[in-house]
């Protein structure tokens, strides 16, 4: 078997999480990209076709990082490898401070700067993005992605697949539900529930 690792996705979020792994020690043979895919991202050979996760599983990989920044496609890619038989692995940057207490599912990525306080969960297939800051007993669902200068104060929940946009706040023991987009340099300081877009200081739904 294999140790090296292949990358689902071959664009801005692959080249990032590329040199993560690169930074954690870890080899990236391959990313598996889609038609229009380039041939080499951040010099990793590219190939073009999901087929290829068959093929490369044959030839005994057997780890996958699925870098792709759309929230349902990540999970939908996700769930295609681990039926292969893939087991996801974390690209977590040394530059990102996690507690010891932060409780990580499989296949997430934490960039540099973020910073990850006690008893917080991060579930599969989340993307902490660069400096983000998710305070203390945060609950992080499946595949959401907060997104670069975040901040999370303390016992936030945030539902699967939302997305909180670039430089987006919230206020402590916040709720906001699945499937939820947040604009960029929001504020939330009242739970956002329902699925929808919510912008704004402070953050409204955007239409019904
Ligand atoms: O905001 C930040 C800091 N990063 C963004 C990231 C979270 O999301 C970034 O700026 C982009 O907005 C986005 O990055 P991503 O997902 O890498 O997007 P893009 O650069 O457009 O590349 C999309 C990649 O997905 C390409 O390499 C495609 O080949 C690949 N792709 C699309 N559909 C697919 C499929 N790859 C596979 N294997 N299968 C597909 O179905």
């Amino acid at each position: 078997m294999k140790d090296e690792i292949v990358v689902v996705g071959a664009g801005g979020h692959a080249k990032v999480c590329i040199e993560i792994l690169r930074e954690m020690g870890e080899t990236v043979a391959y990313c598996v990209g889609d038609a229009n895919a380039l041939d080499r991202c951040v010099g990793v050979p590219v190939l073009r076709g999901d087929e290829n996760l068959m093929s490369l599983y044959a030839a005994g990989y057997r780890r996958v990082f699925v870098a792709i920044g759309s929230n349902r496609l990540r999970n939908s890619l996700a769930t295609s490898a681990i039926d292969i038989g893939y087991k996801l692995t974390n690209a977590i940057h040394p530059k990102a401070i996690l507690s010891p207490t932060v409780r990580c599912g499989e296949g997430v990525a934490v960039m540099a700067g973020a910073v990850i306080n006690a008893e917080s969960t991060i579930d599969s297939l989340a993307i902490i993005n660069t400096g983000a800051t998710i305070d203390h007993d945060c609950d992080i669902g499946r595949a959401v992605h907060i997104a670069p200068q975040c901040v999370l104060a303390g016992n936030v929940k945030v539902g699967a697949f939302s997305f909180l946009g670039i430089g987006s706040k919230v206020i402590p023991e916040r709720t906001i539900a699945e499937n939820i987009n947040l604009g960029a340099g929001s504020v939330v300081i009242d739970d956002l529930l329902g699925s929808g877009t919510f912008v704004g200081v402070p953050a409204r739904r955007l239409n019904k």
